[in-house]
């Protein structure tokens, strides 16, 4: 294999040196930075995930910043999510839908205040996207990606560890809440939230000379909770049915084909942009949809293209995220599967580079 050349364009991170440090063996690039997918093996990361608790470099989630008096005007135009009730300390996991109704980005919206936003986004440019839409609409807000870089804390441990670094006011934060904990003098963005099922917070880190120095103290003090560099897992993530932008879901599908119509309220999200082409679409009901899969059979390569889904030759959809599990002792899939194939227990064929596989399809995902 061929290695990927380093340079500028492709952005380090605040906690880089701690990543190394702490023996990455694989990045993947998001948001033009890098972003770690392996440090043991992406399963003895999966046991540990589980069991202890994880320290993730996470600041490819980049933030779009909004701020001035049409920052709240700008936010609605671009999810269908109606953001009417939401509260400074909050976070909304939102679609982001063009004019067509095709998804954009699914970020994390942090409302800091009513005329200040972050944007937490998935891998695609939506700065210039908002860029231009402000521009356009002439809206008073300034926009722009602010030094602030996610550290997520992971696993069942989480909350004792950073009960250990912030306090135990930590342990009070809801699901997608947050709040604010003081850092060296630092005031951070702490919610309980992050890109696994298995529960635990990120920091919106601000300010990437404290970067290292939150590295380190977190390390320190969870070495006897086994406390250890971790990232994103392809396994557990596909378990649990997160969904990954551009891997599983492009600008041509809809929120709902997505599975993300519960967090799409077209009907009251008043001024959202796409809101008439997801009227449409919402009244006559997605043809497609994300499914969970189980593909039949010992371990599966990994997925670096759509698997085509078949029955009786003809493709009724696609695979886009695939990988052993070892705890469910079945290779776990995300697809995007025809009407005619997306109830629960159909038999499909999945056509692997290497050869086909019986696969079911499945209504939800594993955990
Ligand atoms: N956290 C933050 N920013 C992010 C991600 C994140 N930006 C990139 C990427 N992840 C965006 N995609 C997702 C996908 C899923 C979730 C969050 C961001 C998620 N979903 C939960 C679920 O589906 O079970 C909960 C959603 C809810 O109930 O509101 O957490 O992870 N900061």
């Amino acid at each position: 294999m061929a290695t990927l050349s380093i340079s500028r364009r492709l952005r380090r991170t605040p906690f880089s040196d701690g990543v190394e440090a702490a023996g990455v063996k694989g990045y993947t690039v998001y948001n033009h930075m890098l972003l770690p997918t392996v440090f043991r093996s992406v399963e003895e990361d999966y046991h540990h995930l589980k069991n202890a608790v994880q320290v993730w470099d996470v600041a490819c989630e980049r933030q779009v910043e909004l701020r001035g008096p049409d920052a709240g005007r700008l936010m609605q135009m671009l999810t269908p999510r109606d953001l009417r009730g939401m509260l400074p300390g909050q976070c909304y996991y939102v679609p982001i839908v063009d004019e067509t109704g095709g998804m954009l980005n699914d970020p994390v919206a942090v409302k800091l205040a009513d005329d200040r936003w972050w944007i937490s986004i998935a891998d695609s440019d939506l700065l210039y996207w908002i860029k231009g839409i402000a521009n356009g609409w002439r809206l008073d807000v300034l926009i722009d990606e602010p030094d602030v870089s996610p550290l997520a804390i992971q696993g069942p441990k989480s909350d004792d560890l950073m009960a250990r670094v912030f306090g135990d006011g930590v342990r009070d934060i809801r699901f997608f809440r947050y709040g604010i904990f003081d850092f060296q003098g630092r005031d951070l963005v702490i919610a309980r939230s992050g890109y696994s099922k298995q529960g635990g917070f990120e920091i919106y880190v601000e300010g990437g000379d404290i970067g290292m120095p939150l590295w380190n103290a977190l390390f320190e003090a969870g070495r006897d909770l086994d406390v250890q560099a971790g990232c994103p897992n392809l396994i557990e993530r596909i378990e649990g049915g997160l969904l990954s932008y551009g891997n599983d879901m492009t600008d041509d599908n809809t929120p709902h084909e997505c599975g993300l119509g519960r967090f799409c309220n077209t009907q009251t999200a008043i001024g959202c942009i796409g809101r008439d082409a997801l009227l449409r679409v919402a009244k006559e009901g997605p043809v497609q949809q994300i499914r969970a899969i189980a593909i039949e059979g010992d371990r599966v390569p990994p997925c670096d293209r759509w698997w085509p889904v078949t029955s009786r030759g003809k493709t009724v959809g696609r695979v886009s995220s695939a990988a052993w599990s070892p705890d469910f002792g079945t290779n776990v899939a995300i697809g995007m599967v025809r009407m005619t194939h997306w109830d629960e227990g159909t038999e499909v064929d999945i056509e692997l580079p290497d050869g086909t596989r019986r696969a079911i399809v499945h209504e939800k995902f594993w955990t």
